[in-house]
This record gives C-alpha cells, structure tokens and sequence, in this order.
C-alpha cells in the first residue's frame, strides 16, 4: 500500500519553513501532495495559481512530490486522494491551539485519516509567510528565507521591479 500524505496550507508563499516540512514528510511518506488551499479568513497577496507555480518550482527536485489546489473541505480532499495521513508543521507554542482546533474538527470529518505533526527545524522557528510579507513589502532582503523565485515574485508583487 502507498502510503501517501497530504502536506494542506495556504503557502502565501512558500518558505523554507515549508520546504523543511515538505523534504522531510517525503523522506518518511512514499508520496506527498502538497495541497494549496484559499483560506478565507486570510486575504492572500498571492493567487491560488501564483501559489502552486511558486511551490512547483521550489519543489520540483523533490521526486515524491506534487502540487495541487483545492477549495473544500481538507478532508474531503484527502478522501478523494486516498491519503492515510494529513502532515502539518509545528513551530511555536502558539500554533498548538490552532492546529489541535483543526486536528479536532478534522477528526469529526473523518476518523480514519491521521494527522501529523512534525517540529519545525529551529532554524526556521519564528518564520511565517506573513512576516515575509511584512518585510519584503519595504524592500527588505528575504533570500535566506525563501527560494530565489519566491523572492523575485515578492519583488514584482511590491512593484520593486
Ligand atoms: N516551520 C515549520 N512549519 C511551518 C512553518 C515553519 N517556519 N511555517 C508554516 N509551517 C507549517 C504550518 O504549521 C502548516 O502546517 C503548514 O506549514 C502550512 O502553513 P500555512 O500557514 O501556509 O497554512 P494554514 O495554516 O493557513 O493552512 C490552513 C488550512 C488551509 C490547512 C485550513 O484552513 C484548511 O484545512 N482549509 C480547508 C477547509 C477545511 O477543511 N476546514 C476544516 C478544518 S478547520
């Protein structure tokens, strides 16, 4: 049997924090569907698109990876997949809450498809799309924070180029 797992975010866009979280799931699972969801409480700077070209890129290296987009239920999307496993990333205290929320409702949905998690890398503890966002919107340098396409686009975005 596959087993395959489910990496669901809104990755507006992509960081290294991801991409560490991505690498190693598909080090662990045999295949890993990166799935880009449009959250609605979050206004996004990047457009579903722009968001699964971003992450194709910076994860076309990576064999036992693809990128799709989706815009129900996570669990149902899982479902269709058949994925036994939805992979999220821990950084702070402060995730905790929001991710056992979502873990519990998605548990609701369905009881079969489990969730884990896995720590951030200390490295990338305090990093997040929106302080990315944040500062690249001054023009401040980010390379060491996301793959160079993802700096070029920022870069667009805020029209510093
Ligand atoms: N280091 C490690 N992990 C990180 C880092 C970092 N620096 N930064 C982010 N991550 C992890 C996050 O913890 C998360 O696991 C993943 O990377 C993606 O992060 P985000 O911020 O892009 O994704 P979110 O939190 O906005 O994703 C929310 C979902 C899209 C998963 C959620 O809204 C959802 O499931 N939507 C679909 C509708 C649904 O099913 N709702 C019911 C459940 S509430």
């Amino acid at each position: 049997m596959t087993r395959l797992a489910i990496c669901p975010g809104s990755f507006d866009p992509v960081t290294y924090g991801h991409l560490d979280i991505i690498q190693r799931g598909a080090k662990i699972f045999d295949e890993v569907i990166v799935a880009v969801f449009n959250n609605q409480s979050k206004s996004p700077l990047f457009t579903v698109e722009e968001r699964v070209k971003l992450l194709e890129e910076s994860t076309k290296d990576i064999g036992n990876v693809r990128v799709d987009s989706c815009n129900g239920l996570l669990m149902d999307y899982a479902r269709s997949q058949n994925a036994q496993a939805v992979l999220r990333g821990l950084r702070a205290v402060t995730d905790f809450e929001y991710e056992m929320q979502i873990t519990s409702m998605n548990r609701k949905l369905n009881e079969e498809i489990e969730t884990f998690f896995m720590m951030t890398n200390n490295q990338y503890s305090f990093l997040s799309s929106s302080m990315v966002k944040e500062v690249a919107k001054y023009n401040a340098n980010v390379s060491d924070l996301v793959p160079s396409i993802v700096e070029n686009a920022l870069r667009k975005k805020f029209h510093y180029e």
